[in-house]
């Protein structure tokens, strides 16, 4: 396997971005509000460097949407269930906007009462899951979201995919400082990772994959074509995957990753599953200034010798990109502006 040359590429503003994306997904299908939701959570995604889940995503994003599969104009239904429960009718549309009609009541829940549960059904998750959790961290919320994706993992010690890429992300929120955030795969590696590893030519590392017939691969084409990848970690991503599966689809009435029939949609490509998100208001603690423990934590980890803290590299990535612009390909900032105007 050879890999690819790195492509040339050129520095686009994210306003521009964003706006470009805008009308693209308006032109192929989504109403304005969903296509302004999803352009800044897709260029926001390219901005930090979250590739798996940034421009790439959009022939897919396009493909789900020209096949039916995915409803771009649906408008979502919002029960206020409990005190600490609300629960969200996504009407087979996209999660982020069933996410954006019920994130203040989330919110006014969580301080009132201290916690409170957002649960969204029927929804189409496709990107990266920071951006659920860091707004509620950047309010001084701590935030955890869950959602589940489509049958490709296999649990461990079983023999075929069942479970999704399934990721959790966190955000907890420091004195003085960006919110610390983790957001990963409980698969050895993203799904979006090895369509890119496979795109640019380059073996996947040993243990994340197995071929069709159920043997180790390091060939991501092999993962794709009827493949699967493992959970990180053995028994205890495994675990976590199912724990997903459990809160993002049983506790919210969306699918399972193993129970959706996408046949009759060809080209589709965004699961229909379900997503949970967490919304705790550390003020309701007795105890010393959360985000301050926090920053004490941040601190022990780098003097115990931890170089890097998780979500430090995107801010780092979003910085540099604010300031000179994101870095696209030509050939893809040129194709994004053709369909945006097609
Ligand atoms: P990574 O393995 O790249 O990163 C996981 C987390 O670990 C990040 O918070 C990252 O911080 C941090 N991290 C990475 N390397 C280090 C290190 N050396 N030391 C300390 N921290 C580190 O993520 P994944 O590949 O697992 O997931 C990629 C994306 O795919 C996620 O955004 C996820 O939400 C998305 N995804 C979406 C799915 C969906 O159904 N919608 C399904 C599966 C994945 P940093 O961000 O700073 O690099
Ligand atoms: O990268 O695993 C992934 C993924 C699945 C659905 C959206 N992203």
């Amino acid at each position: 396997m050879t890999a690819e040359a790195t492509p040339p590429c050129q520095r686009v503003a994210f306003g521009q971005l964003r706006d470009t994306l805008a009308r693209l997904f308006e032109r192929h299908g989504t109403s304005g509000e969903v296509a302004a939701i999803l352009a800044d959570n897709c260029a926001s995604a390219e901005r930090d460097g979250a590739h798996s889940h940034g421009v790439f995503r959009i022939p897919g994003y396009l493909s789900s949407l020209a096949s039916g599969w995915v409803d771009g104009r649906a408008v979502p239904e919002v029960q206020d269930s409990a005190p600490g429960f609300i629960a969200v009718d996504a009407r087979n549309g996209f999660a982020q906007p069933a996410y954006a009609a019920a994130r203040d009541l989330l919110v006014a829940k969580a301080r009132a009462n201290g916690i409170a549960l957002l649960a969204i059904r029927n929804s189409h998750h496709f990107a990266a899951l920071w951006p659920d959790v860091e707004p509620l961290a950047e309010q001084g919320l701590v935030g955890l979201a869950l959602v589940n994706s489509m049958a490709c993992v296999v649990p461990h010690g079983g023999t075929r995919p069942l479970f999704g890429t399934n990721p959790i992300a966190f955000a907890a929120p420091r004195d003085g400082h960006p919110p610390l955030v983790f957001d990963l795969a409980t698969s050895a590696m993203a799904h979006g990772d090895v369509q890119i590893a496979a795109r640019e030519g380059r073996l996947l590392p040993p243990a994340h994959g197995v071929d069709a017939a159920g043997q180790p691969t390091c060939d991501p084409r092999a993962v794709l074509d009827g493949g699967a990848l493992l959970p990180f970690g053995g028994h205890k991503g495994s675990a976590l995957s199912m724990m997903v599966e459990l809160l993002a689809a049983a506790l919210t009435g969306g699918h399972f990753s193993f129970d959706f029939d996408w046949s009759g949609h060809p080209g589709a490509q965004t699961p229909r599953t379900g997503e949970l998100i967490i919304a705790i208001d550390p003020a309701k603690s007795a105890g010393r200034s959360f985000a301050q423990r926090c920053n004490d934590l941040v601190a022990a980890m780098a003097d115990a010798g931890q170089q890097r803290q998780p979500g430090r590299q995107r801010q780092r990535q979003r910085a540099q990109s604010l300031r000179e612009g994101v870095a696209l390909p030509v050939a893809t900032w040129a194709e994004l502006q053709r369909l945006a105007a097609a």
